[in-house]
């Protein structure tokens, strides 16, 4: 650090400098977090002092955190489920398994996640000290409810169901995942963290929340497709006991207790999940989701115009196409400013329809797309 801090205006230029060398979202097809709504940003500004880790001195910005929990709450089945704001899908997903983990009596306990499952599980198992056993996927890509049924044995203590998985955006059967967790007695924890604002206003129904008996908890991430600002993800429970697992004594704060993982936490997060959910409302989000959708549909459209086929006809604004030399075709599209992502297996370009793309530049990147086929 310099013994002599400099003027606002020349710090100010060095962030610009920085930022230059981001990737502004235009050209964007490979991320889950987009660019957030102006009034998550100014709700966000508002609250940037305000610390959810110790909220006995921030009673407004609790109550913020309580409506943003009910709104979830009733988007997801149940408007009486709790929970908190998390930092994201993977504080969600540990959380969830950590309240499982510590109501369990077993010494050895396992957990059966898809194959499919985020990269988060790989932590948790890694911190919790929990064995996570993948199970197989069938051939649209949801997971095998044989190949989980014969994972199970007597140290498994939960199941988890993707909704909305990383690569596919395909959606688990939630509801058969439910009746076997119910017949064994295991916790059901669906991960949603994109699908969570997503499936909810899709034309199509399916049944993946807590309208599901059997379903205990559930991640969703108001920095995805909630369009919030990060880092904001959604933990919710079904039952309040299952957050008096994760209860720790805070007797030095003006609180009693602590649920969360971190300790100092952001309010801004929260206040701006408040705000972007009340201004666009149900009505709001499914406009949204319509947009993305329509976009994706005229994306898969255009490509096979090329003879490129999805691997699986979209659920959601997430694509897998199949294309051959698929490295190559990629460096030459980043070279033209567009950054793509893959799937693991079987390999594939992964292409996500983000609230940040402009109907002009999804016709720009078909036609690039097929100009790198060539
Ligand atoms: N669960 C699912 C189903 C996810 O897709 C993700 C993230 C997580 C959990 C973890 O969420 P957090 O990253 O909020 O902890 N999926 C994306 C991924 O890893 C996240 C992402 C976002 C990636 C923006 C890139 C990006 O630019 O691919």
């Amino acid at each position: 650090m310099n013994q002599k801090g400099l003027p606002e205006k020349e710090v100010l230029t060095l962030l610009s400098e920085a930022m230059k060398k981001d990737t502004s979202y235009d050209k964007v097809l490979s991320a889950m977090c987009t660019r957030p709504h102006p009034i998550a940003v100014k709700a966000h500004m508002q609250f940037i002092g305000s610390n959810m880790g110790d909220f006995g001195l921030f009673p407004g910005t609790k109550e913020l955190e309580q409506s943003v929990i009910k709104m979830m709450g009733d988007m997801l089945g149940d408007a009486n489920a709790c929970g908190y704001i998390t930092t994201g899908g993977t504080e969600s997903n540990i959380q969830a398994l950590r309240a499982a983990r510590n109501m369990s009596k077993k010494r050895h306990p396992n957990v059966i996640v898809p194959a499919s499952a985020h990269f988060s599980f790989d932590k948790i198992s890694n911190l919790l000290g929990i064995e996570f056993r993948k199970a197989s996927l069938d051939h649209e890509f949801k997971v095998d409810m044989d190949s989980v049924e014969a994972l199970i044995d007597d140290n498994t203590i939960a199941l988890v169901g993707v909704a909305g998985s990383t690569e596919f955006g395909q959606i688990d059967p939630i509801d058969k995942l439910a009746k076997l967790a119910l017949a064994n007695n295991l916790f059901l924890h669906v991960d949603a963290a994109f699908g969570g604002f997503v499936i909810p206003f899709l034309d199509k129904k399916y049944d993946f929340d807590f309208s599901i008996k059997g379903v205990n908890s559930i991640t969703a991430d108001p920095h995805k497709m909630g369009m919030s600002t990060i880092p904001s993800g959604g933990l919710l429970f079904r039952e309040e006991s299952c957050l008096l697992p994760l209860e720790i004594d805070t007797p030095y704060l003006t609180i009693r207790a602590q649920h969360s993982l971190t300790g100092t936490r952001s309010g801004a997060a929260v206040a701006a999940a408040y705000a972007v959910m009340m201004h666009l409302g149900m009505e709001g989000y499914r406009r949204i989701v319509k947009r993305c959708i329509k976009m994706t549909d005229r994306l898969v459209e255009g490509v096979q115009e090329f003879r490129i086929e999805p691997l699986i006809e979209p659920v959601m604004n997430i694509v897998a196409l199949d294309i051959p030399d698929l490295e190559n075709v990629r460096k030459k599209l980043r070279k033209k400013g567009w950054t793509t992502s893959i799937t693991r297996a079987p390999r594939a370009m992964r292409l996500i329809i983000m609230p940040h793309l402009r109907e002009e530049a999804l016709e720009q990147f078909i036609s690039d797309l097929g100009e790198c086929l060539k």
